[in-house]
């Protein structure tokens, strides 16, 4: 299935949505703090993120998994998903593939694909989380920490083919997420652990091409439960540090204990020129995968400030690589996904409606309660139609959601690929 652009048009022509006097509204209002509501849409439009492969399908729990039908079997039908989400927000130009879950038969076909749909390849992402059926080593212990020297190289080899893979697609970075760690008190040394892990990582951004990057993401716990070997960001950042220039820290909003101040994490990498990949979702507990901005949408809303801040006064930081690392459960992945696309350019557009001259003077007046106030002043604004406004100009669906549903795009799916799906990955 494949949205056209007639088909948007004209979607868009009945909506008879009133968003462009919302636009003039905001136009006026903003013009006299000195903010183009205009460069503010052009930015907006311009943003891209990456869908991981393994977003498509249902994931479920370890307590059960509920197919939702129509879900992709093949790279080939994952790109057409991803398509699809692209067609209706043009947000979507990229996709962020998953070794072994996603190797390609055929790389120019898949190229090809990819191309007719404008989506690039982001990131590549390594599994040494899992032993496939073919494994000569096990990651049982660990993979790039273990103490198993067999299993630390294959895990490297793992990673150098990743990469070999990503370089045919057009890739230009790998993301490395460990599951390493201990589940028990005694059971690791922490230090031997962490030393493998460097020399690893080392020697897997040695083998990197020269303009690749290497993110380096950390989770606090899960799978493992007692302790995590990159468990943090000062863990990420150091190890990035021990790599290189071209190393970077990850952040997944999802890795860190209850309450922790993110936006500060992110502040202080792109300080340092760190910041090198981002995972969006959202969570109330623990590393949930839920919705982005469907549980704690200020905080999301002071991290993009940050974000926005690192942008504009960091040049030393590269600009991040976006992706949703979200699962979805009992949601049409695709409509969760669009749901994701919709919050994460809501953040951005509040953040970037934030009067920085004037919070620059309130915070030199020590005058707590006006920085307050320019905070939320931007958070409480309504940035809806600026979001409709870049996705008109950019020939996305003004309304993607409800474009999804009247173009019947699931039913479509289902009729094509059947009910009893299952998506490789998670
Ligand atoms: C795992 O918790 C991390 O968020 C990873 O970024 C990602 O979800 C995983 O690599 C998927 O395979
Ligand atoms: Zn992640
Ligand atoms: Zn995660
Ligand atoms: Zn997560």
């Amino acid at each position: 299935m494949k949205i056209n652009t007639d088909q948007l048009s004209e979607f868009n022509k009945k909506q008879n949505d009133s968003f462009e006097n919302e636009i003039d509204y905001l136009k006026n209002k903003f013009a006299k703090k000195g903010i183009s509501v205009a460069n503010i849409i052009q930015k907006l439009a311009d943003f891209q993120v990456a869908i991981p492969s393994w977003a498509l399908g249902a994931g479920g729990t370890r307590f059960g998994r509920f197919s939702y039908g129509g879900e992709p079997a093949s790279l080939e039908q994952k790109l057409d998903d991803i398509g699809i989400l692209h067609a209706l927000t043009k947000t979507a130009g990229a996709v962020s593939l998953h070794i072994p879950w996603d190797i390609p038969e055929d790389v120019n076909a898949i190229k090809d694909i990819a191309k007719s749909h404008h989506i690039v390849f982001d990131a590549m992402n390594s599994n040494t989380f899992q032993d496939q059926p073919d494994a000569k080593e096990s990651y049982k212990f660990g993979s790039l920490n273990s103490m198993n020297e067999a299993s630390r190289e294959y895990a490297v080899a793992h990673n150098k083919e990743v990469i070999r893979i990503g370089e045919e697609l057009g890739s230009k970075s790998l993301t490395v997420w460990l599951a390493d760690g201990a589940s028990f008190p005694g059971q690791l040394n922490f230090q031997n652990a962490l030393q493998n892990t460097e020399k690893s990582l080392k020697e897997i951004y040695g083998s990197m091409p020269e303009d690749w990057k290497l993110f380096i993401e950390y989770k606090p716990y899960e799978p493992n439960f007692y302790s995590t070997t990159i468990q943090d960001w000062g863990t990420s950042f150091m190890l990035a540090n021990a790599c290189g220039d071209r190393a970077f820290t990850l952040v997944d909003l999802g890795h860190h204990l209850p309450n922790t101040n993110i936006e500060q994490i992110v502040a202080t990498l792109m300080y340092k020129g760190k910041l090198g990949g981002f995972h969006f979702n959202d969570s109330k507990y623990g590393d949930d995968d839920l919705t982005v901005g469907s549980i704690k949408p200020y905080a999301l809303f002071l991290i993009f400030n940050e974000l926005v801040y690192g942008m504009e006064n960091n040049p030393h930081n590269p600009y991040p690589a976006w992706m949703i690392d979200a699962s979805h459960n009992i949601k049409d992945p695709l409509e969760d996904l669009l749901q994701s696309l919709e919050a994460i350019l809501i953040a951005y557009a509040q953040a970037l409606l934030v009067d920085q001259k004037a919070l620059k003077q309130a915070q030199l007046n020590n005058d707590v309660t006006q920085c307050q106030e320019i905070l939320q002043d931007a958070y409480r604004t309504d940035v809806r139609s600026l979001v409709k406004a870049a996705r008109a100009k950019s020939g996305a669906a003004v309304n993607p959601m409800e474009a999804y549903r009247a173009f019947d795009v699931r039913k479509t799916l289902i009729e094509a690929r059947g009910l009893k799906t299952v998506a490789t990955g998670l």
